[in-house]
């Protein structure tokens, strides 16, 4: 196996990136830890320029609470409400996490772990309001912003470097302005892709910077475990360890065979994705998603009308809840159908209003799919929706059945806080069905929004 952690190393990296970066930012706070990776072998399997930027706030719940309650700083704070209660833990402090806790653990084990811990409710629509000031910085360098998250984004500065100086100019810029604003860290990363991004921002946790020259990506992620990867949930994880694969770089050296028969059609974009090769665009600002798509290959063809329809309701679900995170609706509904044979139909139309909600967008998409279905093997269906815009933007007047508002929003609220799947129909649960949140990797090159990537993956 190629030694990759020998060929980059770490530095003190004031002198370099102020050397690298030319201007040096205005600076607020204390100086972000900054890391460089460097190989001495450019691998030039991506190519790309250093434009990404991935942004992504420290302890975000709980560090706000430390920050509007003096008191509550340097210790242990838990955000989940009362640990009596059977609630789970939101995120908690810095402090805490040294104790084992951390997000989406039963309050009574975080109490367990951490009985010295102080407990705060979830004041949710605090956070909200801090996030869009958060927001609002980043658009300040560009608009290209695609927000994944209540506190996570991603930029593409490639337009912005003669305002306002390289990527990492912006990311320390970027640094500056949130504490300046409002009094909070971030962790940045910076890359040649959304991939590389991600994984850099979470590796210096908290208050980090690491930027990923282009061309060491697959360096700089080698030596890393695998479940840093997007796509390598605790099951894959199992399966790779199984095979004797603990770093992403031995991942990048399995043979590719080996791979696909341990994973299926997922380890060959794990392969792919272990050798920090990712083509997916930044979405938002002016280059608007073209659509959100969810679609899935069956394990045996199906003919049983009702288990396909159960499964355009769950790809449904996994792209209406998309669009809502991403604040946006579609105007046309798709509906990808490919039979054992292989042969492939798609239909569309158009909504008579666009819509965000799970029902709309699957009563159209089994009025496209019935016709197609019929005395079929069915191999693969899948649902997109395209025309995608601003509510203000595409809809005169809203026609919204307001009682499916108010149970969607409830929803999304609950998975928020709770997890993807805390919240499935009923005719979803136990069927053997795919999360309606998993997206098939297959699609991963169309223009995206919502969802980060870190929860793709398909067991
Ligand atoms: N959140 C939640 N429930 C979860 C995960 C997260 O309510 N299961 C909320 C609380 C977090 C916020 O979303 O503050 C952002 O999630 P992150 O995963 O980014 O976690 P943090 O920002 O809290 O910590 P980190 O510093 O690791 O990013
Ligand atoms: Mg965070």
């Amino acid at each position: 196996m190629r030694p990759f952690h020998r060929e980059w190393w770490l530095d003190a990296p004031e002198s370099k990136n102020v050397a690298a970066g030319g201007r040096r930012a205005s600076s607020v706070g204390p100086e972000p830890l900054a890391i460089r990776a460097r190989s001495l072998h450019h691998f030039g399997m991506t190519g790309g320029r250093l434009t990404i930027i991935h942004v992504d706030l420290d302890a975000f719940f709980a560090a706000v609470e430390q920050r509007d309650h003096p008191e509550l700083r340097g210790k242990p704070v838990i955000v989940g409400g009362d640990p009596g209660s059977r609630g789970v833990v939101s995120t908690c402090s810095y402090e805490a996490r040294k104790f084992g806790v951390h997000s989406a653990m039963p309050l009574t084990t975080a109490l367990r772990l951490c009985p010295d811990g102080i407990f705060v409710p979830v004041d949710g629509a605090k956070y909200q309001r801090v996030s869009r000031e958060v927001m609002a910085v980043l658009r300040h360098y560009t608009p290209a912003v695609e927000q994944v998250s209540i506190d996570e984004a991603f930029l593409d500065v490639a337009g912005s470097e003669a305002l306002f100086g390289p990527a990492p100019e912006i990311a320390r810029r970027i640094k500056a302005e949130v504490v300046a604003t409002t009094q909070l860290t971030v962790s940045v990363g910076v890359a040649t892709n959304k991939l590389v991004a991600k994984v850099g921002s979470d590796l210096r946790k908290p208050d980090g910077l690491v930027i990923v020259e282009p061309g060491d990506e697959a360096a700089f992620l080698a030596p890393l475990e695998i479940r840093r990867l997007w796509g390598i949930g605790p099951k894959t994880a199992d399966r790779l360890h199984g095979l004797g694969v603990r770093t992403i770089g031995e991942l990048a050296a399995l043979p590719a065979e080996t791979l696909t028969r341990a994973l299926g059609d997922h380890g060959a974009t794990l392969h792919d994705r272990a050798l920090g090769i990712d083509s997916d665009p930044v979405v938002g600002g002016g280059e608007a998603a073209k659509s959100v798509s969810h679609e899935t290959t069956f394990a045996v063809d199906v003919t049983d009308t009702a288990e396909i329809e159960r499964t355009l309701l769950a790809l449904t679900e996994g792209v209406s809840a998309r669009l809502r995170a991403a604040g946006i609706r579609a105007g046309t509904v798709a509906v990808k159908i490919r039979d054992s044979q292989f042969r492939t139909v798609t239909r569309q139309k158009h909504l008579p209003e666009p819509s965000d909600l799970t029902g709309t967008i699957w009563r159209a998409a089994l009025e496209l799919a019935r016709p197609e279905i019929r005395g079929k093997r069915i191999r693969l269906l899948g649902v997109s929706a395209t025309q995608l815009g601003q509510p203000e933007q595409i809809s005169m007047f809203e026609v919204v059945d307001q009682k499916q508002r108010r149970v969607v929003d409830a929803t999304d609220a609950v998975r928020r806080r709770f997890g993807e799947r805390a919240v499935t129909r009923a005719s979803l649960l136990h069927r053997g069905l795919p999360s309606p949140f998993e997206r098939d990797p297959a699609s991963a090159v169309e223009g995206r929004v919502g969802i980060p990537k870190i929860e793709d993956e398909i067991e």
